[in-house]
């Protein structure tokens, strides 16, 4: 038990969880936005509402921003630095926004037109330089481009378009920046999408030059799909940047991570941690939040999404890599398994609520975030007002 303790201490006192600003503001469905009082309306407030999480996790000391949500003005990108001091959370990966204007509702990098293309890329590169102001490491690249209908689109060209778009953002990025290039088989666009797949993300990324990697959006996959296999792909390719971390039942439903299938999580750190144990080395995987919440309140729903990363990870580092390697080698299938199921079926909470304590954070996080008041104070000072646009929806 002693041993399993240290073990859970040193993987929580190493795990990192970046949240999304835009987790914080009020998102909808298609079909609306249900307003919550509490919800993150400027910048400063999603600041103020990660620090909380922070607070009481212990393991969030960045923020995800997106270029047009939070940081449309040359004055919101010069008051981050204030936010920094005032809430003690950093700038995290940074997310251009090639989605939401009129212009790309035909796509953008790989847009037919070549003015959309430049505008688009423009766009890109101005998020790379602001990474660079900011002290961002990753710059995070979704694409909404793709088309409804069959023959619509000459798919060959767009992928060069696409890739030229994508070599030339590799290119601004500084020494220690990266590229990571997301994947996502449908919608908005539902016949295809210029980057569907991983295979296809993968290819990007190697085209885009060394410090381009993939990153995994654990709902951007169809029904069944093996994601842990993904991931050891990926892996042992050295080419797995990041997640995003959210569960589905569907589609992309960006549900709370581990709500539907926390096994599911649990296989995904568990083909990180036995290469890790391969290796002999930490991944370098930046593990990140997308989730939206309309229905939930939003810093519960963040808190209760890093308690689960933090169980999952932990019972994930429990795995016994040596017998588990010798099962594996010998053929037993059943003790294979149960290396997983053990680590998977322990009870980790315990341990967990003593690192908490070991790091002077609470015991109960929610109890304690309750306590403080800080949805009903925020409730009064924000208010359902109209607001501008910081998230989609
Ligand atoms: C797209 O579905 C996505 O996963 C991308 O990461 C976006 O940036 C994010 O959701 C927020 O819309
Ligand atoms: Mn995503």
């Amino acid at each position: 038990m002693e041993a399993l303790r240290g073990i859970v201490q040193k993987a929580l006192d190493d795990f990192a969880i970046e949240l999304p600003s835009w987790g914080f503001a009020d998102t909808g469905t298609r079909f609306g936005k249900f307003l919550q009082a509490s919800a993150a309306g400027t910048l400063a407030e999603k600041f103020s509402d990660a620090q909380q999480v922070h607070r009481l996790t212990g393991s969030c000391p960045t923020l995800a921003l997106h270029v047009l949500w939070d940081l449309p003005t040359e004055e919101s990108v010069k008051s981050l630095a204030g936010l920094v001091g005032q809430f003690g959370i950093r700038p995290g990966s940074i997310n251009p926004n090639l989605f939401q204007e009129q212009e790309y509702k035909h796509g953008s990098l790989a847009n037919e037109r070549r003015e959309v293309r430049e505008r688009a890329v423009a766009h890109v590169l101005h998020s790379v330089e602001l990474a660079k102001r900011l002290g961002s490491r990753d710059i995070s690249m979704w694409l909404a481009d793709g088309s409804n209908y069959p023959g619509t689109a000459n798919v060959r060209h767009r992928k060069q378009w696409m890739s030229e778009a994508l070599r030339l953002t590799h290119d601004a990025l500084a020494e220690d920046q990266r590229l990571l290039v997301e994947y996502k088989p449908f919608e908005p666009a539902f016949y295809h999408t210029d980057i569907a797949d991983w295979g296809m993300a993968l290819w990007h990324a190697r085209n885009a030059g060394p410090k381009a990697k993939v990153l995994v959006d654990l709902g951007h996959h169809y029904q069944g799909q093996n994601i842990e296999q993904i991931v050891a792909w990926l892996l042992s390719e050295e080419m797995l940047g990041g997640f995003h971390f959210n569960d589905r039942r569907y589609a992309d439903d960006d549900l709370t991570l581990g709500s539907i299938d926390p096994y599911q999580v649990f296989r995904i750190f568990a083909e990180i941690r036995h290469w890790e144990w391969e290796a002999g080395r930490r991944a370098d995987i930046a593990y990140m939040v997308d989730q939206s919440h309309n229905l939930k309140n939003k810093v519960e729903a963040m808190i209760q999404t890093v308690e689960t990363a933090q169980l999952l990870y932990a019972k994930a580092a429990l795995i016994d890599h040596e017998a588990l390697a010798k099962a594996r080698t010998e053929q037993r299938l059943i003790d294979a398994e149960d290396c997983y199921k053990q680590a998977f079926e322990t009870d980790c909470r315990p341990m967990i609520r003593e690192w908490r304590r070991a790091r002077g954070l609470p015991e109960d996080s929610l109890a304690a975030f309750r306590a403080s008041g800080y949805t009903e104070r925020t409730a009064r000072e924000r208010g359902i007002r109209q607001r501008g646009t910081s998230s989609y929806a």
